[in-house]
């Protein structure tokens, strides 16, 4: 079969080849397009979305990637490079709460219908390279593909913040995961070279340039390879607390408190007293870091970072043993600034470095990890990326 046109520098892209070669070798011909969705490294604003606060993700390289053509029978048929498994489903199996990864799918398709999309059935094929379970988004760079996919086959005319809703409907409500706006937001509208400066509450966007080696410095991004123990069940007791904790201040939700010391004084619960400080203090820090950005005072950013980090340590106690000793261990090798970042209890911190010196921090990290038993980590520089796209 031929393959779709690209252009020199797509074409000798792997994850294109590999997508449009196997959607061919699948359906016997060509796919109609190609369309890809990143993974993001959220820079600063933790657990913030959902309390209508703000965050400032940046789009990773790291990329889901589908080759999609449509069907004639009405159901969806859908094909992973990783491990290689196809499953197919039909519009009466699109129930909420399917599990298995074509939820992540399945969801895209249901949340476009019940926003009265009508699209038709489809073969695609995915591979991804964004790590799983190292809270760098990887599900919503799988909605996020499937929804610039099916959006680009049927030629709807989504706006992207609406893809963004969408593809977290999806996340919310079929696969059931209770999370914010920031990860869909980010892998849909982040642009290369900047930051994406959120406002939650709003939907308000700033693409905030993030040019950190012209300024002589580098983001290390490294893997903990934690295991995820607990990641959903703490995550939704954080979110519970965090909105208990608005209702008891008579608020509707975190960020709208202004006077924290005040509000501190009216909770008598110490842990929602410390979730709440976390939430107040760190949307202070994403403002303030915006601003330093904006000012390109990279170094500014350093500071955030390590009170970042604190307030997820201590206050909102989502980091884990592995993360804080590689944060520790980077400040000691030399970073400027360093913090977890995600969801937490397990992942990727990051790392405000001297261009040049990711290999060695991480370096350092990898031989405090194995003076301590712990996995060996895996580690990238992260360079701020496109976000959703048809590739061809
Ligand atoms: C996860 C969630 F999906 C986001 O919505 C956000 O809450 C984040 O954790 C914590 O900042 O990535």
């Amino acid at each position: 079969a031929t393959l779709p046109l690209m252009t020199a520098e797509q074409s000798s892209q792997p994850d294109v080849e590999a997508v449009a070669t196997a959607y061919a070798d699948l359906t016997g011909q060509p796919a109609t397009g190609i369309w890809a969705a990143p993974g993001r490294v959220n820079l600063i604003g933790e657990h913030t979305d959902y309390n209508d606060g703000y965050v400032m993700p940046f789009a990773l390289p790291h990329r889901v990637t589908i080759a999609a053509g449509p069907r004639t029978d009405g159901t969806w048929r859908v094909r992973t490079l990783n491990g290689d498994l196809t499953e197919t489903f039909s519009r009466a199996e699109l129930v909420p709460g399917m599990t298995g990864w074509q939820a992540y799918l399945a969801g895209v398709v249901w949340a476009l219908e019940e926003a009265g999309h009508s699209i038709g059935g489809a073969d695609l094929v995915l591979t991804s390279n964004v790590p799983m379970g190292a809270g760098l988004s990887s599900s919503a760079a799988l909605e996020c593909a499937t929804l610039a996919a099916l959006a680009g086959l049927d030629d709807l005319a989504i706006e992207p913040m609406e893809r963004a809703k969408l593809a977290r409907r999806a996340e919310n409500a079929f696969v059931g995961a209770p999370t914010g706006q920031m990860d869909q937001a980010a892998s849909t509208l982040c642009e290369a070279g900047h930051a994406l400066f959120f406002d939650c509450r709003t939907f308000d966007v700033d693409q905030v340039p993030l040019d950190l080696a012209a300024a002589g410095l580098e983001l290390l991004v490294l893997d903990t390879r934690t295991p995820h123990a607990l990641v959903d069940s703490e995550y939704a007791a954080r979110r519970a607390s965090c909105e208990e904790a608005a209702k008891l201040l008579g608020v509707t939700a975190l960020r709208d408190v202004t006077d924290l010391d005040a509000a501190l004084a009216r909770l008598e619960d110490p842990v929602m007293r410390s979730r709440v400080r976390h939430v107040v203090t760190e949307n202070q820090r994403v403002l303030t870091a915006a601003e330093r950005l904006k000012a390109r005072d990279y170094l500014g950013l350093a500071p955030l970072l390590d009170a970042s980090h604190a307030s997820m340590r201590d206050d909102f106690e989502i980091t884990v043993p592995t993360v804080d000793l590689a944060v520790e261990t980077a400040k000691q090798a030399g970073a400027y600034g360093a913090r977890m970042t995600g969801g937490g209890f397990g992942g990727c911190i990051i790392a405000l470095l001297d261009i040049g010196r990711a290999d060695d921090v991480a370096r350092a990290i990898g031989a405090a990890f194995a003076a301590a038993g712990y996995r060996t980590p895996a580690h990238f520089v992260g360079i701020p990326s496109a976000g959703a796209r048809q590739l061809s």
